[in-house]
């Protein structure tokens, strides 16, 4: 690695869930980067024709290495942790559970473009945030927005989306409880994982505890965190304090609020629980009772 001639310049969004874990990763392997902040749902500026020479996906984050441009958040930061491997954290795991269970895992915390939202963890929290995309979307006139995604987005299932949550204000409720029971599964899971007390998922902080801390952060955007209350899930809301702690969390998550999201929020959910917390909470407790079935029986 040759830092001195390195640069390093990261498209992103405040608030984007990939672009979060790109940061968190730049920071945790201390390598600094030229910000070029966009907005997206606010003004459209990735469906820009500048923007789509740089990414004709239309999508954040991209990181762009000494002119080479890198997509996909879990691809650049397995790219980061190989380019600097001995500086700041090591992003790989080291256990044997951790290497056998890497891929499997990052597949189902992706925000990946080759299933349908809510087939995985990752576009599950996604899918459980459009009533925030809805409201930032309606800043703008209806006509606007729906010349703008049709015309420029490149993705059929995209800019249908775009529109819906523009004309109707949200996506179909059994989309969202689809979404909701999806949640439970993951969230179960890692509640699992973390019984034995090890401090993070694989043992030592990996690339996957940088995809559950922009997850857990998006929970409590999208008024949800009060499933780490219920006391079902002691052993990840004490994680959840944990990877807050790091010192990669200020720089890479809060310090980057978007003011057109937080408002959002704050329409969207007048400061109280979502009101698909009493589900998460039911669909939670089938998962961890049929979670504890499986270990008594085996
Ligand atoms: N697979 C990509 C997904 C990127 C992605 O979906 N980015 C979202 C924000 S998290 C985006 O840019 N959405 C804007 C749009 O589709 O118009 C990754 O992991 O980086």
């Amino acid at each position: 690695m040759n830092t001195s001639t390195d640069t390093f310049q990261l498209y992103h969004y405040g608030e984007s869930l990939c672009s979060q874990m790109v940061r968190l990763a730049l920071e945790e392997k201390q390598i600094s980067y030229v910000s070029h902040h966009m907005h997206l749902e606010l003004t459209g500026e990735n469906l820009s024709r500048a923007f789509k020479k740089i990414n004709p996906n239309v999508v954040v984050p991209v990181l762009i290495h000494n002119d080479v441009p890198l997509y996909n958040s879990w691809e650049i930061i397995c790219y980061l942790d190989n380019h600097a491997p001995t500086k700041g954290t090591p992003l790989m795991p080291t256990s044997a559970e951790g290497l056998a269970a890497l891929d499997e895992q990052v597949m189902e915390n992706a925000l990946r473009g080759d299933i349908a939202l809510g087939d995985n963890f990752g576009t599950s929290i996604a899918g459980a945030s459009t009533y925030i995309l809805a409201n930032i979307l309606k800043r703008r006139p209806a006509l606007s927005v729906m010349w703008d995604y049709l015309t420029k987005h490149p993705d059929p299932m995209r800019k249908f989306a775009f529109c819906v949550l523009r004309l109707r204000g949200g996506l179909p409720k059994p989309l969202y409880e689809k979404f909701i029971r999806r949640l439970a599964v993951g969230l179960a899971d890692c509640e699992q994982r973390l019984a034995d007390g090890r401090e993070y998922i694989f043992g030592d902080y990996t690339m996957l505890d940088i995809m559950m801390t922009a997850h857990l952060h998006r929970i409590e955007d999208v008024h949800l965190d009060g499933i780490l209350t219920t006391g079902r899930l002691p052993n990840l809301a004490d994680y959840w304090q944990r990877v807050q702690a790091r010192l990669s969390y200020k720089p890479a998550m809060t310090d980057q609020h978007s003011w057109e999201w937080r408002a959002a929020m704050d329409e969207v959910y007048q400061g109280q629980a979502s009101p698909f917390l009493p589900l998460l909470e039911s669909a939670l407790n089938d998962q961890l009772s049929d979670l504890e079935t499986r270990k008594a029986a085996a």
